[in-house]
């Protein structure tokens, strides 16, 4: 296997018998989830020493929902991740070290500073920046799935909602617009058991989102969200029928946040044997023995891909570090969607030029 996946998005090759797919592809998996995990792990370690600039929200134990459900995309489709879907970018083809970048508001990162942790899309790959206010990346995305539809494309577009995200006003919108139309957009509703320290009994009075696909007419389907394969394979099926015309499908993932809401976040509220429970059920071990089990791998091969993912990530973070910041002349650089327009309008003033020399 080479030092970064080459398989993602490659025609369908035949699994040998009793796998649900090629060896090599099966290692993808593996190596995002740990990829997701390490590089979380680093950004941590740089929280502490203060050099991110605002929070780290972790996706601990949520890696196997986010891969393996935009595992199931093509180059041609679209995602549109929330702060914990780190892991859907990294399939997506983002390097760690813009990521480390932009959580470092270098010069050189994604959005130049302007903006922080994974709040940056790359739309040559497949990516779209997400917006803070929850629940608003579902109309977003309804309204890139129309517009493909339009204009004769079959991209399909993947949106995720936490279970505090679905009880805004704009998820429900959104999502009964997309089902209305019958669009091809996938939402992946993640119960992760918290919204910052709400219980999910506390947000909604029927525990399963699941159900609520009756009620807007789609198709639904609840998955194991810490079994990567039961993901890869549910949103795989939902991309063949959302490609195929037979429009969206909700698919609700059962998992767990087992970190805080962010770093500054210090659980509480939460009790040490739920998070023993959960931790019993770690996404990354569980696949690690399936591979195993499955002879895919021995435990010498997981520990090189391990050291190469390590190989990878220092030399992302020195990359990262030795950045420079922004340049303060810079601060306006990007900010209007048509560059010229402000030096075109002859009462425009460039204050910068003032103030930095
Ligand atoms: C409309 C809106 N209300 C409140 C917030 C503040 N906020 C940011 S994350 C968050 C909790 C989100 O919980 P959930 O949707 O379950 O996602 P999770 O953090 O569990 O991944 C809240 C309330 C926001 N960003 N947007
Ligand atoms: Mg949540």
């Amino acid at each position: 296997m080479s030092d970064s996946p080459t398989t993602v998005g490659a025609p369908e090759i035949v699994a040998p018998e009793g796998l649900p797919l090629e060896p090599p592809r099966l290692l993808d998996l593996y190596w995002y989830m740990l990829l997701n995990r390490r590089l979380e792990e680093r950004l941590v370690n740089l929280y502490r020493q203060g050099k991110v600039v605002g929070g780290v929200y972790r996706s601990l134990g949520q890696e196997a929902e986010s891969v393996g459900t935009a595992y199931a995309l093509e180059p041609r489709d679209y995602v549109s991740p929330l702060i914990r879907n780190l892991g859907s970018i990294l399939v997506k083809g983002a390097e760690p070290v813009d990521i480390l970048k932009q959580y470092m508001a270098k010069g050189t990162g994604p959005s130049k500073g302007k903006d922080l942790n994974i709040h940056f899309g790359d739309l040559s790959k497949g990516f779209i920046g997400p917006v803070s206010m929850l629940g608003d990346m579902i109309p977003v995305m309804g309204g890139v799935a129309l517009g493909n539809r339009m204009q004769g494309r079959d991209s399909v577009c993947l949106v995720y909602i936490g279970d505090g995200g679905f009880s805004t006003g704009a998820a429900h919108e959104g999502w009964n617009f997309i089902c209305a139309q019958r669009l091809p957009v996938i939402l992946v509703a993640e119960d992760n058991c918290y919204a910052y320290s709400t219980p999910t009994e506390k947000q909604m009075g029927n525990r399963n989102m699941v159900d609520r696909a009756l009620g807007y007419g789609c198709a639904g389907v609840q998955v194991d969200g810490n079994d990567v394969l039961a993901c890869w394979d549910a949103a795989r099926e939902a991309v063949g029928r959302a490609r195929s015309g037979k429009g969206p499908t909700l698919i609700e993932v059962k998992t767990y946040r087992r970190k805080g809401h962010a770093e500054h976040d210090d659980q509480r509220y939460v009790s040490k044997e739920e998070l023993q429970t959960w931790e019993s059920r770690d996404p990354v071990t569980r696949y690690e023995q399936w591979l195993l089990s499955q002879e895919v791998v021995d435990r010498e091969q997981l520990e090189q891909i391990d050291a190469r993912i390590k190989r990878k990530l220092d030399a992302a973070v020195d990359e990262a570090e030795n950045a420079p910041m922004p340049e303060p002349r810079t601060a306006l650089d990007d900010v209007w969607s048509t560059p010229r327009w402000p030096h075109a309008n002859p009462n425009y003033h460039d204050f910068t030029k003032e103030i930095v020399k």
